[in-house]
């Protein structure tokens, strides 16, 4: 009898420790909420024009790596931010009336174009180049 119970004891005793040893560790890279982009990416901020198919940039540079546009939509309009060029063809979520559209790539030194996805908008206007050196 005693030594079963000596021994769930010890199982106890080695549970709780390695409990305790993985809420240590989780806390030092647990700063970035889920769904965002990674801690060292470039923000860079295109948002989308008042009114028309337009953002308020036609012109964005940024350095290479990680890079996250990011669109805020002021519109009823719905619309995003999506980039291509050099390989990448990425779309952002659409969004409208105050949303916020965000696409994340990896980007090599070169000329990129950012734009909305949505059908007939790039067209319109709603498009720009993004440079990356
Ligand atoms: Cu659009």
């Amino acid at each position: 009898m005693r030594i079963p119970l000596l021994q769930s004891a010890a199982a106890v005793a080695v549970v709780a420790v390695l409990a305790a040893g993985c809420g240590g560790s989780g806390g030092g890279g647990g700063s970035s909420p889920a769904g965002s982009a990674p801690a060292n990416a470039q923000v860079v901020e295109i948002d989308v024009a008042q009114s028309g198919f337009a953002f308020v940039k036609t012109t964005a540079t940024a350095n290479a790596g990680t890079v996250e546009l990011r669109s805020k939509n002021p519109q009823s309009v719905t619309h995003d931010i999506s980039i291509k060029g050099n390989g990448v063809d990425k779309q952002g979520n659409q969004v409208s009336n105050g949303g916020v559209s965000t696409v994340t790539a990896g980007l090599k030194p070169g000329t990129y174009t950012f734009y909305c996805s949505v059908p007939g908008h790039e067209e319109a206007g709603m498009k720009g180049t993004l440079t990356v050196s």
